[in-house]
């Protein structure tokens, strides 16, 4: 790596205000993966070691890949569980067809560049024909118990370019459930030959190992032996901390697993282990500052503890100074495509969106990590056409932002190291306080900026940083961040600018910046929400994704679409930019609200909801029955997740409602609870009363197909009428269940 520049000021680099590093280049700390805190080492010297964690050349191999698949098959997709029992029948593994270069096909069109098999998930059943057990593909009618899904991915991957890993479960059913099962069956430890000779089974490779460990952990090496050398280069093993069940006290002779993979996979990760870190969650949720350079108590590269790390900070100054060893560790983002890691079904299981996955990818590869999703295939050993569309779709957005040709500072003036295409170039910038300053040949509007910093080089440094435009005559900030390390996008509305500034605000030593590129992120109009508060103020929003797995709480629709407007009308109109612009929650009377999203000139869909009383003030008055954990009182709270359920009893069923005021009613609304069939309300009338005792009936309603589509369902009165107290009675339920429920009730 060339370094182009340090901060001494060119014509276009200014260094307003620059303090002084803490720490010149050139000092005696050598950089390392790992480096060790001496007691006598200030907090000053701690931070300059910091400064001076790499990754080594696997890790930057790595975190170059930046969008990787994983693929969970197995039993589990038979049988539509999670986690298996590892005491299923391999006949289960019903499979007759497999397509790898369809799954290759698909991750290669998302931009992927690497794909990791679970060849053994925690129920033991392998996918490759070992020589060590008959549970597994071997034992199937699947080509006649020769087929091998290892070797078609592998050979997919050679086809389609794809780098190979393999998820290899410590956890391990079947050994630990068979009678004679090797997990934790207690067997003495002894020097033993890797691979174990199986007659008439040779190896290719000749290479031989001797370790001391037991039965299981001589078990797991053969087997590793078998799928290091027999499948093509293997670039990543991943171990997973998860354990359904564990026997014996079996401990896993990590040093030998560790020695086997870094002579047979030389160019391997290993993950779970020193090289690679579980970012702490399954959900798709990033943090905000993702620290690579973390603390260890002990020294990583001896250990063989490596904790989860879950914490929200993991990387600080503080945590930093906490630590014996500081050493290079990068997080690896893992979620599911699926609702679970395993396929289920075509018609329930739900699937994330494009939008939900691009979002994650922006903010896990441009959050200083690694994007590991998982695509599970079905029982026909494809991925399901769902899936599919959705990874050609985020492959067509990450190229259509960030592929070649997308960086619209390509013939910028600025610090050359930063603006050219070359990720082995970097430009020093001194401290806290400096900037450099990018400067178009004529305006161009941006929404996304992307930086690097030389990792490899000078490890990670910059703590805090923001970025300016140069927008009618005067800079203004566009985005701001904390750390950068790897990778960091920034989002921001449309800006239209011929200059931008980058701006240091805080940092370890001198960052080396070898990155720095705007694009365009060309979002359609999200779809709104419209929603209302118990206190009836209005909400308008992108909508969020519906997916029922793990949440990551980001509202995906929003991030990529920042910088839309909303425009809306209250009198039943067709929103236009010409209307009420949105710009906070609005206290409205009931009424019919129209909202439309409008982003690059171009507006989405116009959303409708007609909105009711504020319920703040209401009561129950009465009910047929209530369910302890189902309360009449959650059928009007403002929350669509809870919902009143009755006993089970005869119909009419009912729920009476003081308003606590008299008011103008032309109607109600009825959210049914969508967690079963049950209860929902086909048929029915709506009374209102302004005593409470005597009643006369408003409207009769009837609402269909309710099951099959849960929405909400309105009723509109005749006439509009006055009062203070209302009964909506069931007369009929769909399916003729005998209890009746309600998400939400509105009176309007
Ligand atoms: C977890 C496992 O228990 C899940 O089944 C899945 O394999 C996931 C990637 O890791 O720990």
């Amino acid at each position: 790596m060339k370094e182009f520049a340090t901060i001494l000021l060119g014509a276009m680099l200014l260094s307003a205000c620059a303090t002084p590093a803490t720490r010149e280049e050139g000092d005696s700390i050598p950089y390392s993966n790992t480096i060790l805190i001496d007691s006598s080492d200030s907090q000053e010297d701690i931070i300059a070691k910091a400064a001076h964690v790499v990754p080594s050349p696997n890790q930057l191999a790595a975190l170059r890949n930046e969008f990787i698949a994983f693929v969970h098959f197995g039993p589990n997709t038979f049988t539509g569980r999670e986690w298996g029992s590892g005491m299923e029948s391999p006949s289960v593994f019903a499979l007759e067809e497999l397509d790898t270069d369809q799954w290759c096909r698909a991750m290669k069109a998302a931009g992927m560049k690497m794909v990791l098999l679970t060849v053994k998930h925690h129920d033991g059943f392998v996918l490759w024909q070992s020589r060590y057990t008959d549970h597994g593909i071997m034992s199937t009618g699947f080509r006649d118990g020769k087929g091998d899904i290892l070797a078609d991915l592998s050979a997919s991957c050679r086809k389609y370019g794809l780098k190979l890993g393999i998820y290899l479960s410590p956890a391990d059913l079947f050994q630990i459930e068979s009678p004679d099962g090797l997990y934790g069956n207690l067997s003495g430890y002894s020097l033993r030959a890797i691979p174990r000779e199986v007659p008439g089974r040779p190896f290719k490779d000749t290479r031989k190992f001797e370790f001391y460990v037991d039965d299981y952990n001589e078990y797991f090496l053969n087997q590793l032996f078998e799928l290091l050398t027999e499948y093509g280069p293997v670039h990543e093993v991943w171990f997973d901390g998860a354990h359904p069940k564990r026997k014996g006290g079996q401990k896993y002779n990590y040093k030998a697993w560790k020695e086997l993979i870094h002579t047979l996979a030389p160019e391997a990760v290993i993950f779970g282990r020193e090289d690679v870190r579980w970012c702490g969650n399954e959900a798709g949720a990033t943090r905000p500052t993702e620290w690579n350079v973390i603390p260890y108590p002990d020294d990583p590269d001896t250990t063989t503890v490596f904790p989860d790390r879950t914490a929200p900070d993991l990387g600080s100054r503080e945590k930093l100074y906490a630590g014996r060893y500081l050493h290079y560790q990068q997080a690896e983002t893992n979620t599911s495509i699926r609702e679970g890691w395993f396929w289920r079904d075509d018609t329930r299981q739900g699937v994330r969106s494009a939008d939900d996955v691009f979002d994650i990818y922006e903010r896990s590869v441009g959050g200083n990590s690694t994007f590991l999703l998982n695509i599970p295939p079905n029982t026909s050993g494809r991925f399901s056409d769902r899936d599919v569309a959705v990874l050609e779709e985020v492959g067509r957005r990450i190229e259509a932002t960030y592929g070649p040709g997308t960086d619209l500072l390509a013939k910028a003036k600025g610090p050359k190291a930063v603006l050219d295409d070359d990720p082995d170039t970097f430009y020093t910038i001194e401290g806290p306080g400096s900037e450099f300053v990018v400067t178009m040949k004529k305006p161009v509007t941006i929404n996304r900026i992307m930086i690097q910093e030389a990792v490899a080089e000078r490890g990670e440094r910059v703590e805090a940083h923001a970025v300016d435009a140069w927008i009618d005559g005067q800079w203004q900030e566009i985005a701001s961040a904390t750390n950068i390390g790897y990778k960091r996008i920034l989002r921001f509305g449309d800006v239209t600018t011929d200059r931008l500034r980058f701006r240091l605000l805080g940092s370890r030593l001198s960052p080396a910046i070898s990155s720095f590129s705007a694009h365009y992120y060309r979002a359609g109009a999200p779809q709104l929400t419209i929603s209302q508060a118990a206190d009836g103020t209005v909400t308008i929003a992108p909508r969020r994704q519906e997916f029922n797995w793990k949440s990551h709480g980001e509202n995906a629709s929003a991030n990529l679409s920042a910088g839309c407007r909303i425009y809306y009308t209250v009198d039943g109109s067709e929103p236009t930019e010409a209307s009420a612009e949105y710009t906070a929650p609005l206290q409205l009377q009931p009424c019919e609200v129209k909202a439309v999203a409008v982003l690059h000139s171009e507006a989405g869909a116009v959303a409708s909801e007609r909105t009711g009383y504020a319920k703040a003030g209401w009561s129950l008055l009465g009910c047929s029955s209530q369910m302890d954990s189902y309360p009449a009182s959650a059928a009007f709270d403002a929350d669509p997740d809870t919902f009143w359920c009755t006993e089970k009893g005869a119909m009419p069923q009912y729920i009476a409602l003081d308003l606590g005021a008299v008011v103008d009613l032309r109607g109600f609304a009825y959210t049914p609870q969508r967690v079963s069939p049950e209860g929902m309300m086909a048929a029915g009338r709506i009374k209102v009363s302004s005593d409470g005792r005597s009643w006369k009936e408003a409207a009769a309603f009837e609402f269909g197909n309710l099951v099959n589509d849960p929405s909400k369902r309105y009723c509109y009165f005749d006439a509009p009428v006055t009062a203070r107290y209302v009964r909506i009675e069931a007369t009929a339920t769909e399916g003729g269940s005998r209890r009746v429920a309600a998400a939400e009730l509105d009176i309007f």
